[in-house]
């Protein structure tokens, strides 16, 4: 079956509770899409790209699906709108209840103006390498030609600030299992 890693982020209060909460009751609401495999360690983050807004928690997940991407992102949208995201008044990389991200999708690559896959951005972004590369560092991007670690390892030497400020959190909800 086809697995879907998944990035989750968090940093206002949902319906659910506060962000951790709220990526407590994600994760267990994306089981009802598939099964996941795969679970991060919960991370606490600096925000990246609007520097004036709370900390972020972020975490990834790997999700075994038979929904193909374009319908997974429906699902996810449909999700995220459940824990209160209100895009029409969002900041551009502002503050969030609930972002859920299709970073890949059983290695496909797709171009469109809705669904970039892999997603465009991981490559650069902390948050997202360092919760991947804990559930699955030897993962080939075939669109980057590197591995996840590798991936990592790269912006560990050009942006050693950004993946510090990655730091793994304690939470008694949050199950991780991060067999690869
Ligand atoms: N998401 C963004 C923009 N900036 N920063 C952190 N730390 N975590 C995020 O999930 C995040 C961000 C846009 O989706
Ligand atoms: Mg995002
Ligand atoms: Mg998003």
């Amino acid at each position: 079956m086809p697995t879907a890693y998944i990035a989750l982020g968090a940093n206002l209060p949902s319906p659910a509770g506060p962000p951790a909460a709220t990526l407590v009751a994600a994760v267990r609401r994306l089981g009802s899409l598939g099964s996941v495999e795969r679970q991060s360690s919960l991370y606490r983050t600096a925000p990246v790209g609007f520097a004036d807004q709370p900390q972020f928690l972020n975490a990834v997940v790997g999700l075994e699906t038979e929904l193909h991407a374009r319908t997974l992102l429906k699902e996810l949208l449909t999700i995220e709108k459940e824990f209160g995201r209100n895009r029409a008044a969002a900041i551009p990389n502002g503050p969030r209840t609930l972002d859920l991200d299709i970073l890949l999708w059983n290695g496909l690559q797709l171009n469109e103006p809705s669904l970039e896959l892999p997603h465009p951005r991981m490559a650069k972004r902390a948050f997202v390498l360092v919760p991947l590369a804990e559930i699955a560092p030897h993962l080939l991007i075939p669109a980057f030609g590197k591995t996840v670690a590798e991936l990592l390892h790269s912006l560990q030497t050009t942006c050693k600030g950004d993946v510090d400020a990655v730091v793994a959190i304690q939470n008694d909800q949050w199950h991780p299992s991060a067999q690869s």
